[in-house]
């Protein structure tokens, strides 16, 4: 087995909230290892880059909005399947669906925002690993 990197943003409302050292928490309880950590406020060109399959839905404008507005804390982590491992720990991405145990099951909640607001993100695949990890941390 490989090992995996995954790119984990703590977005602005779990930045703002005070939530990201219990997200980082989580990710080394479970045997993920930091290699890089960063606080940020993401500008609208990564962000377009960072979430171009959903360019042209609703939550698009919105969602870029969303995570311009503050600091984010954004992370590489490493450990064999740790892409799938972070969204497991992770949870849906509609916060009132997700279940509790998950980040976003036992931290989020529905705002009634355009855009989900869902404490994290995480690397959906090794591709999308490799294509945000060059975006948030090009020295890598
Ligand atoms: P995920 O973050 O679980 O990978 P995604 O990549 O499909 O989810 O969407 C990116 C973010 O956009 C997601 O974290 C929250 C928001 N979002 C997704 N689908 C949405 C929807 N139907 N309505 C509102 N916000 C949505
Ligand atoms: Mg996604």
């Amino acid at each position: 087995m490989t090992i995996e990197r995954s790119l984990v943003l703590v977005k602005p409302d779990g930045f703002a909230r005070g939530l990201t050292g219990e997200v980082l928490r989580r990710i080394e309880a479970k045997g993920y290892r930091l290699v890089a950590l960063q606080v940020m406020t993401p500008d609208v060109e990564s962000l377009h880059s960072h979430y171009a399959e959903h360019q042209g839905k609703p939550f698009f404008e919105p969602l870029v909005d969303f995570m311009a507005s503050g600091a984010v804390a954004a992370a590489v982590i490493e450990g064999e399947r740790c892409i799938e491992g972070f969204r497991a720990l992770a949870g849906a991405t509609d916060p009132t669906a997700a279940l509790p145990g998950t980040i976003r099951g036992d931290l989020g909640r529905d705002w009634g925002t355009p855009v989900q607001q869902n404490i994290v993100h995480g690397s959906d695949s090794p591709e999308s690993a490799a294509r945000e990890i060059d975006i948030w941390f090009p020295e890598l």
